[in-house]
């Protein structure tokens, strides 16, 4: 069992190096197994002890000195220890509550009210940092877009010129990135790259004609890894132009992602030992906080799945077969369309399903990776929604 552990860690370990900027690294430095095992017990394994107290103590220990992890110095110091106020890992650190105050929104992904001037769809957008409830007693410190996890969603038609005034209230640059639309180069929102950072206090424009019509998300695109995992995306929807001839009876969008909140203090979740999510949410929301999604008998319901944070997620729906209509915001021709009920979907992807309501009752819609649907180690928490068929 030991050993079986130590050979699986060294593996994921190299593989994580390897995703690294380990530019320059002494290949010597890798963790050996000799470094593996020197290893200490995590402080606190939040979450873990309701079904971990069988285990063998000694297998549960997490490799491997940090110091042995090239590329990884700048993030990893601070992760040794997080109660640390002189913490220097600029994405490891808590989120600063210093100013946030409580979310006014209780729900986000609501659709964003746009104004016309001549002719162009204008949005405003603001970054700010709120306390988000995920659920009852347990709050995040966000970054949002005009104050709700997910930001408001962007809804035009194909063809619509948009316009996205952004202004940053954040305590840190910040840009967006409009994820899978057709945008010109200068509007991809990479900082460094084709735009330079919104400094705090500052505006940027973005305009672009909304093209193909399908389901995208727009995100920061700054320290995405962290600014993303609390909570800076959203939802961007572009309607064909013609209109469909058998629109489904309810459409939704849900937003997969993962929290990190320890000791009352918000981190970027990262696939990564020390900094994994313990909190898990559909449109920042986790279970039983998540929506449902009510509909009659024979009703047709289009789910639009977006996995904005790090982790694949295998989403189930049990009793109603549902077809894989568009991925990545592109149509599946219907003899290509397969029927499943088991779903992976991985970070940046979105897939748009779609089911018959045959039959009545409560259906549960659930993350796979069961450890995703639990809360802080309860179950059931997390990845779970129920679809609500009525006669
Ligand atoms: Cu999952």
């Amino acid at each position: 069992m030991k050993q079986y552990f130590w050979l699986v860690s060294l593996v994921f370990l190299s593989f994580g190096l390897a995703g690294c900027d380990s530019a320059g690294a002494d290949s010597n430095q890798v963790a050996t197994p000799a470094a593996l095992a020197a290893t200490t017990t995590p402080n606190a394994m939040p979450g873990m002890e309701h079904n971990m107290n069988s285990m063998d103590s000694d297998a549960v220990r997490l490799p491997p000195t940090l110091e042995a992890m090239p590329g990884m110095e700048h993030d990893m110091e601070a992760t040794m220890n997080q109660s640390t106020p002189s913490m220097v890992g600029h994405n490891m650190a808590p989120i600063s509550t210093e100013g946030v105050s409580l979310a006014s929104d209780a729900q986000g992904g609501q659709l964003l009210p746009f104004r016309e001037e001549d002719g162009v769809k204008v949005f405003e957008l603001t970054t700010q940092a709120v306390l988000w409830p995920i659920l009852q007693g347990v709050t995040v410190t966000a970054y949002t877009y005009n104050g709700t996890v997910p930001g408001p969603m962007i809804r035009v038609t194909e063809g619509d010129r948009v316009r996205v005034i952004i202004k940053n209230e954040l305590p840190e640059p910040t840009t967006i990135h409009w994820h899978g639309i057709l945008v010109p180069n200068a509007m991809d929102g990479v900082p460094g790259v084709t735009q330079d950072p919104i400094q705090p206090g500052d505006s940027f424009t973005y305009e672009f004609t909304a093209a193909p019509s399908g389901t995208f998300m727009y995100h920061s695109h700054f320290e995405s890894d962290k600014q993303v995992m609390v909570g800076l995306y959203a939802p961007f929807i572009i309607d064909s132009p013609t209109a469909p001839t058998d629109p489904p009876d309810v459409d939704v969008t849900l937003m997969l992602s993962e929290w990190r909140l320890v000791g009352g203090q918000t981190f970027a979740a990262m696939p990564m030992t020390g900094m994994d999510p313990n909190y898990f949410t559909i449109n920042g929301k986790a279970f039983p906080e998540t929506e449902t999604i009510t509909v009659k008998r024979g009703q047709r319901v289009r789910v639009r799945l977006a996995a904005i944070g790090q982790a694949i997620h295998p989403m189930h729906l049990h009793g109603l077969p549902f077809k894989v209509v568009a991925t990545d915001g592109y149509p599946v021709p219907a003899a290509a369309q397969l029927t499943k009920d088991t779903l992976n979907v991985a970070p940046g992807e979105r897939y748009d399903i779609e089911f018959i309501a045959s039959e009545s009752g409560q259906w549960m819609l659930h993350c796979h990776i069961l450890h995703h649907t639990t809360n802080d180690g309860e179950e059931p928490g997390g990845l779970m929604l129920m679809v609500n068929i009525t006669e």
